[in-house]
């Protein structure tokens, strides 16, 4: 179970943020107001304490807070973004991560090593790290390290079609997970019941699980209709104009639970 979220307001500079689908157009920022606003409410009806951060318009892509670190059940580990523009971002959350965490149990990925939240999948108490353009192998070897320190494990999952691991499967818990495109036939995720996800609804293979509610993205009917009959209580949020920018429902949040 999660007790804690940490989103962050998207700034009106997201119009400026990292797109590798320019055919979707620009960002709506009002709208992209009123669909955060809908995140944090489902959020909310999830049973955890959701925190806000102020929107922080020097970085364009901050209010995709998911790559900034990983929080796990024993420490944070604090990320460093493969990408310049975002690079800072990590930095930017850690005063809020030291709220939640004490700081003997604060890690850090360091250069040469690079590594993104998006990238990493949570089951139980092992991490897929998917090896993409942001998180190279001295990343994924760090990360790997820290885990092993706090009795956790780690394995990488190379990609090559798209941003972060969690762009294509989610776990959704209860041996389920949720798997489009490449990572269909990947013999890492064999053993789990997998619901893969059609083509043309690939974008919603990135679904979360709150604490036995699976949060959908809106407009994906067969997902939506998987996931219900898998027997989840589901609730569906708009992410349109964060999708603009390659982000998804995963991206927006951090989700724990406090160890102080
Ligand atoms: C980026 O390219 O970094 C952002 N436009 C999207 C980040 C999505 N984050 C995620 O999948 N965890």
């Amino acid at each position: 179970m999660f007790k804690n979220v940490i989103v962050r307001r998207p700034c009106r500079a997201m119009v400026d943020g990292i797109t590798s689908a320019p055919e979707l157009g620009t960002p709506d920022f009002e709208l992209a107001l009123r669909q955060h606003d809908a995140y944090i409410a489902a959020l909310k009806e999830c049973g955890v304490e959701v925190t806000v951060l102020d929107a922080a318009d020097e970085y364009p892509d901050s209010c995709f807070v998911e790559d900034t670190c990983v929080l796990t059940r024993e420490c944070a580990i604090m990320d460093n973004p493969g990408t310049t523009s975002r690079n800072g971002e990590a930095k930017l959350m850690e005063p809020t991560i030291r709220a939640f965490f004490p700081a003997d149990r604060i890690e850090h990925i360091v250069v040469p090593g690079t590594l993104e939240g998006g990238d990493v999948m949570m089951v139980g108490d092992h991490f897929y790290v998917g090896r993409s353009a942001r998180t190279n192998a001295e990343g994924i070897r760090q990360f790997i390290a820290i885990l092993e320190r706090y009795g956790l494990s780690g394995s990488e999952v190379p990609l090559e079609f798209v941003l972060h691991l969690k762009t294509g499967v989610n776990y959704i818990e209860d041996g389920n997970m949720l798997v489009s495109g490449e990572f269909i036939e990947k013999p890492d995720f064999a053993a789990y019941n997998k619901i893969v996800i059609p083509e043309d609804e690939a974008y919603a293979a990135n679904c979360i699980w709150m604490n036995g509610t699976v949060i959908v993205p809106a407009g994906y009917p067969t997902v939506l209709a998987r996931v219900q009959e898998a027997g989840y209580r589901t609730i569906v949020v708009d992410t349109s104009e964060y999708r603009k920018l390659d982000g998804g429902l995963s991206c927006l949040s951090l989700r724990f639970s406090s160890l102080v």
